[in-house]
């Protein structure tokens, strides 16, 4: 499949050019990843990859909503269907086990478990129960994930996260899901990525619900950071031993030229996309630049909310897959600067992994009461085709290899971070991109449902043997 990324992957050096196996995976022995006790895992998400949207009293959800507009999504692809992991989780979980990953971050469908009005579905309860139940007799570390896009049509319909609402909706749902799951969970996110859920969903509207406007983007950010306020208290009351933490997908941002505009607008892109979330988080409060981004976008805030945002966190998964090169746009913003000549994936995104340690060893000088990390996602997508039952995706190895070497390099500048988490265990439904993305360390071929272990996949088991040996 011919695409943009094709083209400059076919100009990657020999060591990462197709068909190389001249860079293999294995960290170097200095490595902190050596350390056993360094969780190593892999991601997926309800939407992406479990189908069966009409099956056992499931409710509509936003995605299934809006990819059902035509243009919405590329190819009119939906997430009806996806990895029919539904049906074919057992398998799943067999093939999980079977490369020896630790650690599995799954993602808990609300409109699954709950009905419209906040009874318990058990049917859909008892799903996620069974795959708990059974990752746990596996010794597999589990990440749960409560909210990852796959809002409740029912709650959109009433203003979705643009209602306060919706934010104490969120608590009822975590209060049910950590009374029926604690014990099988041994760390709970509230929310993935607030980022895209409030200005993917509600600023630019590329993703569901689909609305554009700045302004419904902060408001809509507010009260998902206050649902996860909300959310906190409650799991630990619910379920003591387990963790609980928030994802945030951070950005690099790059200036394009030393002009003192062009340090703002990169400055401004990091606030945009990092200090949104985090400094609330963290710090109690939003970053002012923000407006000065957006002038006049400032949301409704009730008296103590702050404070419920702030509480502390027993850890912060971070996302993380590229740096935007910006420069001013002359305004108050900044416009990106695509850079020629470097590695991009198929996605189009830029292979950059020094910023992903200078994002971690930057937030541990601004936050000092910053909490243990998970990356919680970290990947790539290749345009990943069968070839004689294997799959020699070979850029993805490279890319891995180096985006553990910056977090190597991060904890040895003294970043508290303690595992790592694939993006994603199989080729999924990619949201706007649909099924034409591939980030899966596992090819799925979506006709027959059939899994292939990709190249890479393979070199990570090898590695996690070697370090189960040294044990
Ligand atoms: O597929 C997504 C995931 O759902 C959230 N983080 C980024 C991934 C790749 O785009």
């Amino acid at each position: 499949m011919a695409n943009d990324a094709s083209a400059v992957f076919d100009t990657l050096s020999p060591a990462v050019s197709k068909g190389s196996l001249a860079d293999p995976f294995t960290p170097p022995a200095d490595s902190s990843l050596w350390r056993k006790n360094f969780l190593l895992g892999a991601a997926t998400a309800s939407y992406q990859i479990e189908g069966a949207v009409n099956e056992d009293g499931r409710l509509p959800s936003i995605w299934d909503t809006f990819s059902a507009i035509p243009g919405k999504v590329l190819a009119g692809d939906t997430g009806a269907v996806a990895c029919d992991h539904y049906h074919r989780w057992e398998a799943d979980v067999e093939m999980l086990a079977s490369l020896g990953l630790e650690g599995y971050r799954l993602s808990i469908a609300w409109p699954r478990v709950m009905d419209a009005a906040g009874a318990p579905n058990r049917k859909g309860i008892d799903f996620y129960k069974r795959l708990l139940n059974r990752l746990k007799e596996k010794g597999i570390t589990t990440f749960v994930t409560l909210y990852h896009w796959d809002l409740p049509q029912h709650l959109e319909d009433r203003g979705g996260w643009l209602n306060r609402d919706t934010a104490y909706r969120f608590a009822d749902y975590a209060d049910l899901m950590s009374c029926e799951l604690a014990g099988t969970v041994d760390a709970w996110a509230t929310l993935n990525e607030p980022w895209c859920s409030a200005y993917l969903g509600y600023g630019n509207g590329h993703h569901a619900p689909g609305l554009a406007n700045d302004r419904f983007a902060t408001q809509a950010m507010h009260h998902l950071l206050l649902a996860h306020g909300l959310a906190v208290p409650v799991l630990r009351a619910n379920d003591p031993a387990s963790q609980k933490g928030i994802v945030a997908n951070i950005g690099r941002g790059t200036a394009n030229s030393d002009s003192a505009a062009d340090q703002r607008a990169a400055h401004l892109f990091e606030v945009q996309h990092n200090a949104w979330i985090l400094d609330p988080l963290l710090k109690g409060s939003y970053p002012q630049d923000l407006f000065e981004l957006w002038p006049g976008t400032e949301p409704l805030v009730l008296d103590g909310d702050m404070e419920t945002i702030s509480a502390p966190l027993d850890f912060l998964g971070i996302n993380y897959y590229f740096r935007t090169n910006v420069a001013s746009d002359g305004a108050h913003g900044f416009r990106d600067v695509p850079l020629e000549g470097v590695e991009r994936t198929q996605m189009g995104w830029e292979v950059y992994p020094d910023g992903l340690r200078d994002l971690l060893t930057g937030f541990k000088e601004t936050y000092h009461n910053l909490p243990p990390i998970y990356i919680t996602e970290n990947g790539m997508a290749s345009d990943d085709e069968v070839t004689d039952g294997r799959v020699e995706d070979t850029q993805r190895i490279s890319f891995l290899k180096r985006h553990l070497a910056a977090v190597d390099q991060a904890i040895k500048a003294g970043v508290d971070i303690r595992g790592y988490f694939l993006w994603s265990l199989m080729d999924n439904f990619e949201w706007a991109f649909g099924y034409e993305r591939r980030f899966g360390v596992v090819h799925v071929d979506y006709s027959t449902q059939k899994r292939t272990i990709k190249r890479s996949a393979e070199l990570v088991e090898k590695f996690l043997q070697e370090r189960k040996a040294k044990a």
